[in-house]
């Protein structure tokens, strides 16, 4: 299997606001070195550096004054003179308050996320560009024809919408690799997100279309992040009508009813006649994942790996969470090994 990665995200370490105190993000450098470990040590010696980002295939993914504003938020966060290492807010539009986007960078940083869990350190813009770079990379190599790649990419993509960050997330890296399919011709492709948060970023972006469809399983928005998206009733919007599906399940779901719901949700995208697949791929399913309530183990990865392949389609897998980092390196390759064979 053909992997993409590049090590230009060593220098995004952000920090975020965990139970009530600023602690280094749990989504750290680390994570990718861990994967990269285990790949090497399992044989996928594959890699590549991907190509230029291109522009063009971001503005079909996201508002371009929001990556404009990515772009620049941490050098306007230093001149405006914060002393904080990473670019916050401490606003957001709430509830009746108006959506007119504000001057200053603070309040900017409130317009353009929808989370304080989540900041913008000096690196963050060069990694967060890596990483859609490797997204594009690893659809572009299955458009031209191979049965699968991965883009092994940090920071994760899942829970950014067209124009705003949070969950760690900034670019889209899944739905940058199904709008380059899309591109490259291949008329309907089907996202699936089985990362233990719900991929409301995804979900967002292509809401009201037919083209790319996109099934969620993932914890409980009543009872986890991101909270206000994610349930069961979201179906899409007028193109886009029935091509959503959201699978929430309740804190403490173990391998029997995960399963069952991947079953669901496979089914689901089988119906929909998707002719590539982009897999969301984030392992904090995992049952001693730091901040994730759900318990699949190190075998039940091997397991979605194997019923991933069964699907029998072109298939980009896009690297999103995954905490536990004793394990992380073995959980996700589990599904790499078991898919490839
Ligand atoms: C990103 B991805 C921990 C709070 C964590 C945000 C989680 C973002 C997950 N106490 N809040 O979907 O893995
Ligand atoms: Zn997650």
């Amino acid at each position: 299997m053909r992997v993409f990665a590049t090590i230009d995200h060593h220098d995004h370490h952000c920090l975020e606001l965990d139970e009530g105190e600023l602690i280094p993000s749990w989504e750290g450098p680390d994570r990718a070195d861990i994967v990269d470990a285990e790949l090497l040590a399992r044989g996928f010696v594959d890699v590549s550096v991907p190509g230029p980002l291109d522009p063009a295939l971001i503005a079909r993914v996201h508002a371009p004054d929001y990556v404009e504003f990515l772009g620049s938020a941490h050098a306007r966060w230093v001149a405006a003179g914060n002393v904080g290492p990473c670019a916050m807010s401490n606003g957001w539009p709430a509830r009746r308050m108006r959506h007119l986007r504000p001057e200053g960078i603070v309040a900017q940083l409130g317009y353009y996320s929808f989370a304080a869990d989540c900041s913008i350190a000096e690196g963050t813009w060069r990694a967060v560009v890596d990483a859609a770079r490797t997204a594009d990379a690893a659809a572009q190599h299955v458009a031209a024809g191979s049965r699968t790649a991965f883009a092994r990419c940090r920071p994760p993509g899942h829970h950014a919408s067209r124009d705003q960050f949070g969950g760690y997330c900034y670019l889209n890296n899944a739905a940058i690799a199904a709008e380059r399919l899309r591109a490259s011709g291949i008329d309907r492709v089907a996202v699936l997100d089985v990362d233990y948060h719900h991929g409301n970023g995804t979900q967002d972006i292509f809401y009201s279309r037919d083209d790319v469809s996109f099934c969620s399983i993932h914890a409980d928005p009543k009872v986890e992040f991101p909270y206000f998206l994610g349930h069961a009733d979201e179906e899409g919007i007028s193109l886009g009508q029935g091509a959503n599906l959201n699978i929430p399940l309740p804190h403490g779901t173990g391998p029997d009813v995960w399963f069952a719901a991947l079953d669901e949700g496979i089914a689901w995208i089988d119906g929909r006649g998707a002719d590539a697949l982009v897999i969301s791929l984030g392992v904090d399913t995992f049952i001693d994942d730091p901040i994730s309530q759900f318990r699949l183990t190190s075998e039940d990865f091997t397991r979605l790996g194997r019923r991933l392949a069964e699907m029998g389609r072109p298939t980009v897998f896009v690297m999103e969470g995954g905490y536990a980092t004793e394990a992380l390196g073995t959980n996700m390759v589990n599904v790499l090994d078991a898919f490839a064979l």
